[in-house]
């Protein structure tokens, strides 16, 4: 059979992959050098689609790649398999989500196989099995049992639609990530993992990061932990016992400070109101109610009028001793700082606003006027040369204004500090106020802890056990897995309210400690616990006695290359950072730092579109592996352009690409060399281009340079295609040393093309047991010009040739080319003129 088939080769393949398993990793007595290649896991929900054929691609480029280097490479996968989507379509259904994910992961099996992804398949997890969730709720109890996962009752990021807690990263402009719905905030009492201890060393480890992880994504995640630097400042508050923290990033500002406002949703405005009069305590109430149904974006927005309640109190200005009011205002959020700030009206824009609103005092601290450099600019001339000077300086009376004077310039009405530039009276007020006790140098983070329960049945179970006085117990070792209740008869329908609350038999346990009647901790875990550690797991994913062995963690961790979507940028990657460190901590891993180096993919869109079901603009997977083959898709998603990009379907040709692995794979189908024929006589501008592949295909698949590899492999098609049919004809050695590389330089990336090429070679499968060839650097040194030939002074055609070519062989390389033979026709040729290497001029 002379024609390329991609569906016949498909059918041939992919039951002998089955039986060889080219991709299980032996991590016994395998003692090559590893490489651990991961690809972000699925959800379970659906079948693959476009945005995993281009992922997997990838991913399976480099662990081909390494395999082929003599690696000993782990490529493992598994599914993220609890969470919304499967319990939403259960409850939709009617159906167990054990069920519909069983389904689903079956279906991505088959899809994935089809896909000729290079996976161990003896490898795989999925995180709602019980074998996995007992380690995940070990885990938990690690963290429980270092006193970083607590309880606390807070204002949750509540979803009205889904019912359930939001962590704040599932919070989109302050709408529901999944169903867009406007979150409010709710007070319950949850389960918080106690990331803030490790803020510093996730900001600080990023720098290690720096060159193997985009630094788009390193930026977010520092956006993300968001640290400021400033001083903490303690004031009094008449009648108040203690003293009352704020956070400030401008203690240089102190002496500008007029008023004071508090998060109205903070306990501190509920303990300041307590005292007040019963109208201040009812119109504070009204507020908080307000306030309650807002978004943080709302409450922060700079549009909106600002708002807000005089708590009727006095703070004490700790170095003046003036009398400030006390007020409530939304602007103020509970859960950042201490939830309190000095008000500074004439420097900052929020409380100059809010001064303008309630006609409170705005004293100006810092004189933006004055220069601080010491550098005097140059005055413009104008035409006679007069200078020309400018406007009056902008007034210092930001309440008229209405702007405040946030540039540095020199400190006024502040004492001491007067005369000092912002940097300067920084370092100096902090100072002061270590001297007087009232304040010290602090700084403060946009991160919060993380939020880990949810009130929804598919998730893992809290291994945590009340008693009836209150304690909290864990679960002891011996009794995990804590697996979910059965959900027949059980409500799934989200009610603010854990469903496994209502499995009476598995919630009503005896106490742990004494017997008595204890009833287990009904939540969930968010499912980003489960994938924070979940590439530890593929070490050992069937070991039953521990959650990966010490000695498989040495081997093969961290992760050498982890490719997946940029939208994992912040939650995930912060997550599995912060869960790394802590087991570094507990002495479970020796490392800090769980992915070495990051490939965030582009994404598949369409007519510059991202795809969607609900647009209607979705390019199905199964579809296209229809029409064109896995190989050509596959091809198509490596050659669009660096893998960072994003990928226009509109722009990329499958046709094209199919059109290609039939040219390649026809060459496998000539008359070739035998066998293991030396190649040495072969011809030699072939070989050069052969070697030249060798030579620069590692480094462009390391560079990650797939786009440019394939583009090299159909330079290198078509130069063979060339020599079969107009040069030294397909027997000659130098083709079949060709075509058996470009056979290895697709394995990459065509593995079906590639493995049919090599069997059609005369070789056993797999090609992907074939290794890589060391290129003959003394081949790819070798200079090669462009000769011009010419006929009776006319250029009639090109030949590429060595630089140390011979006048001889140029000669007679020339007399073979097409164009010049169409030239001479029957004539025949009195002279010929070489000037090795760069010209022939045959006259006739
Ligand atoms: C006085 C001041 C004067 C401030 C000035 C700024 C400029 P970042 O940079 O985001 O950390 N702040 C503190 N806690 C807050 C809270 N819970 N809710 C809202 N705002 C809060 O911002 C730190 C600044 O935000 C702090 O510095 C404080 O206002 C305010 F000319 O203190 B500043």
């Amino acid at each position: 059979d002379e024609t390329y088939d991609f569906a016949r080769i498909q059918q041939r393949w992919l039951p002998v992959w089955d039986s060889i398993r080219p991709f299980a990793t032996d991590d016994e007595t395998d003692t090559r050098p590893r490489k651990y290649v991961l690809d972000m896991f699925p959800y379970p929900s659906g079948d693959l689609h476009m945005g995993h054929a281009e992922s997997y691609a990838y991913g399976d480029v480099l662990a081909r790649y390494w395999r082929q280097q003599g690696f000993n490479v782990l490529h493992p996968i598994g599914w993220d398999s609890f969470g919304l989507p499967a319990e939403n379509a259960a409850i939709r259904r009617g159906a167990d989500p054990a069920e519909w994910t069983a389904a689903n992961i079956a279906q991505h099996k088959r899809s994935m196989r089809q896909y000729a992804t290079a996976f161990d398949w003896d490898r795989i997890l999925h995180t709602s099995d019980p074998a996995y969730y007992k380690w995940n709720q070990w885990l938990f109890l690690e963290l429980y049992k270092a006193g970083l996962a607590y309880r606390k009752p807070s204002n949750v990021n509540w979803c009205p639609n889904d019912q359930t807690v939001l962590a704040n990263e599932q919070v989109v402009d302050g709408r529901c990530e999944r169903c867009d719905t406007p979150v409010v905030k709710k007070k319950l009492t949850q389960w918080y993992f106690k990331i803030t201890d490790y803020a510093d060393r996730l900001l600080d480890d990023l720098n290690q990061l720096e060159g193997r992880w985009p630094e788009k994504v390193l930026r977010m995640q520092r956006n993300w932990i968001g640290r400021s630097e400033g001083a903490e400042v303690e004031f009094e508050i008449e009648g108040h016992p203690g003293t009352v923290p704020v956070f400030t990033t401008r203690p240089d500002t102190l002496y500008g400070a007029t008023f004071m406002v508090v998060a109205p949703d903070s306990d501190l405005a509920a303990e300041l109101v307590a005292g007040a009069d019963a109208e201040v305590r009812m119109r504070f109430q009204a507020y908080l109610d307000e306030v309650g149904r807002m978004t943080e974006i709302d409450r922060q927005s700079t549009e909106r009028v600002k708002t807000g309640v005089d708590l009727g109190r006095v703070a004490i200005h700790p170095l003046t001793g003036e009398r400030l009011p006390v007020w409530a205002a939304d602007y103020v959020l509970a859960d950042y700082g201490h939830g309190a700030v000095m008000a500074v009206p004439a420097h900052d824009q929020r409380d100059l606003d809010f001064a303008r609103v309630f006609d409170l005092p705005v004293t100006v601290v810092v004189d933006t006027n004055a220069a601080v450099t010491g550098v005097m600019p140059a005055i413009p001339l104008d035409e006679d040369g007069n200078a020309v000077l400018p406007d009056a300086l902008p007034d210092l009376d930001p309440k008229s204004t209405g702007e405040a004077l946030t540039g540095d310039g020199r400190m006024m009405n502040s004492g001491e500090l007067d005369g000092l530039s912002k940097q300067h009276a920084i370092g100096r007020m902090i100072q002061l106020l270590e001297a007087k006790g009232v304040g010290r140098a602090a700084k403060s983070y946009r991160l919060r802890d993380w939020l880990v329960s949810r009130q929804r049945y598919w998730g893992t179970p809290i291994p945590i056990i009340h008693t009836a006085d209150g304690q909290e117990v864990p679960v002891p070792q011996e009794q995990l897995p804590v697996t979910l209740p059965d959900p027949a008869g059980l409500d799934l329908t989200p009610k603010g309210t854990s469903p496994l609350g209502a499995a009476e038999s598995w919630v009503n346990v005896a106490s742990p400690i004494d017997g008595s009647p204890a009833k287990r901790d009904a939540d969930t875990m968010d499912t980003f616990v489960d994938s924070s550690w979940y590439y530890l797991r593929f070490l050992s994913p069937n070991d039953d006695t521990q959650p990966f062995p010490r000695e498989q963690v040495e081997r093969w961790a961290p992760v050498d290359r982890y490719v997946g979507g940029v939208e994992h940028a912040i939650l995930h990657l912060l997550y599995a950072r912060f869960i790394t460190k802590v087991l570094f901590d507990l002495g479970h891993v020796p490392f800090t730092e769980p992915f070495e180096s990051l490939l965030n993919q582009g994404m598949v869109i369409l007519d510059g579109a991202k795809m969607s079901k609900s647009k209607g603009n979705l390019v199905t997977l199964s579809e296209e592996l229809e029409q064109y083959g896995v190989d050509a898709v596959r091809l198509t998603m490596s050659f669009a352009g660096p893998p960072e990009d994003d990928i226009d379907w509109k722009d990329v040709s499958p046709t094209g690409a199919q059109k290609f692995l039939a040219r390649a794979w026809r060459l496998s189908k000539e008359q070739l060399a035998k066998p293991g024929s030396d190649p040495k006589p072969g011809d030699r501008g072939l070989r050069r281009e052969t070697h030249r592949f060798l030579a620069d295909a590692p480094g462009l698949v390391e560079g990650l340079k797939f786009n440019v590899v394939v583009a090299r492999l159909m330079e290198l098609t078509n130069a063979t295609r060339k020599a079969v049919d107009s040069g030294p004809g397909a027997a000659d050695p130098a083709v079949r040393e060709a075509v058996e590389t470009i056979a290895l330089g697709l394995s990459l990336f065509a593995p079906y093309t590639a493995e049919d090429m090599w069997a059609n070679l005369g070789h056993e499968p797999s090609v992907a047991n074939a290794g890589w060839r060391e290129a003959d650097r003394s081949l790819v040194k070798e200079q090669t010009v462009t000769a011009v030939v010419q006929v009776n002074g006319k250029v009639r055609d090109k030949v590429e040739v060595a630089a140390d070519i011979t006048e001889a062989d140029l000669e007679a390389a020339a007399r073979e080319l097409p164009g010049v033979a169409r030239a001479i026709g029957d004539a025949t040729i009195r002279k010929a003129i070489v000037r090795a290497p760069r010209l022939v001029n045959f006259v006739v």
